[in-house]
């Protein structure tokens, strides 16, 4: 990757991977670019910033033939729980999106990387270690957009060889930009209510264990992917990657080691429930271990010494 286009850059991943892109590859080599234009927002101030809209590919070719990019990292698109209350809006701007920013790396030949996520498997998935081929039947627009997505990219790469890749990823925990519209946010939420009120409602019941891992290695993942010889990569399009597994229990045991009277209650909703309960409890990572050397640095003890760390910090 030389020079890099990123669709969906002011939200959550987007937000510190073109951080980190731009550390990595120089700054001018990185091209935010999002549906909204935001003034205050230090990516723009620090890098090319574009405003485009994916359900419109003529602005996505425009913007990648005028800074000559060499790769796209496509990430936007609606995620579960947003997707459930609009599930026509999800599949215009999930599917439309990606066959659009697809098309756009075959006219330009170039690289491409976007996310799947564990919303590809369904109920009939194995629960526990999940495998990395196996039954996907999701019962979510979302989820179904995330398979087909899979499928498209793969289509793409063997029909006419663009060089697609990407990662299933799990629910994704930082502190820099908020998720938006996920069943997985509680998990970044209860650091912020910890730190704030001491207590957190989640909406998420009690037992319900899904894979999570911790922004930094989430980056690292997506550019170790990218940088990857593409001859080894036998999974390229949607690679299970997880750091650890977790109930909502499991993150109040650990933050009460640093915020001993933090107190956890239950208000359950009923549609991310749903959402979660179809979702695996551990998937298998061992394709991305074996295949490119996929590793992360934080379990969750050491993510909530960060979180709570830099929460603090930053509420002042
Ligand atoms: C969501 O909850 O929708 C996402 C995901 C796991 O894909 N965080």
């Amino acid at each position: 990757m030389k020079r890099i286009l990123v669709t969906g850059a002011l939200g959550q991943i987007g937000t510190e991977l073109v951080a980190k892109l731009r550390e990595t590859y120089g700054t001018m080599n990185v091209i935010a670019t999002d549906i909204r234009a935001c003034d205050a927002n230090v990516i723009e101030k620090k890098g090319p910033f574009e405003v485009v809209d994916v359900t419109e590919e003529a602005g996505i070719y425009y913007v990648a033939a005028k800074y000559q990019v060499d790769t796209i990292i496509h990430l936007a698109s609606l995620l579960s729980a947003n997707a459930e209350r609009n599930p026509r809006l999800a599949w215009n701007i999930n599917m439309g999106g990606l066959i659009n920013t697809l098309e756009v790396a075959r006219e330009l030949n170039l690289k491409f990387f976007t996310p799947s996520s564990i919303g590809a498997f369904g109920p009939s998935t194995p629960k526990n270690l999940t495998p990395q081929n196996t039954f996907q039947r999701p019962t979510t627009m979302y989820g179904l957009s995330k398979v087909a997505g899979e499928l498209l990219c793969d289509y793409y790469f063997k029909r006419f060889g663009v060089d697609t890749r990407g990662l299933r990823f799990p629910g994704l925990i930082s502190y820099i930009a908020p998720p938006g519209g996920g069943t997985t946010d509680y998990a970044v939420e209860i650091y912020y209510h910890a730190v704030k009120n001491k207590a957190y409602t989640s909406y998420i019941k009690e037992g319900t264990t899904l894979d999570m891992m911790y922004m930094p290695d989430a980056i690292n993942a997506i550019i170790t992917l990218m940088e990857e010889n593409p001859e080894k990569l036998l999974h390229r399009n949607a690679y299970n990657v997880s750091a650890f597994s977790a109930a909502p229990e499991d993150f109040a045991a650990i933050i009460r080691k640093y915020i001993p009277t933090f107190k956890l209650d239950y208000q359950v909703d009923p549609t991310r429930q749903v959402i979660a309960d179809s979702w695996p409890n551990a998937i298998d990572s061992s394709a991305a271990v074996n295949e490119w050397g996929f590793r992360v640095e934080y379990d969750l003890e050491k993510l909530t010494k960060d979180m709570l760390e830099k929460i603090t910090g930053k509420l002042g």
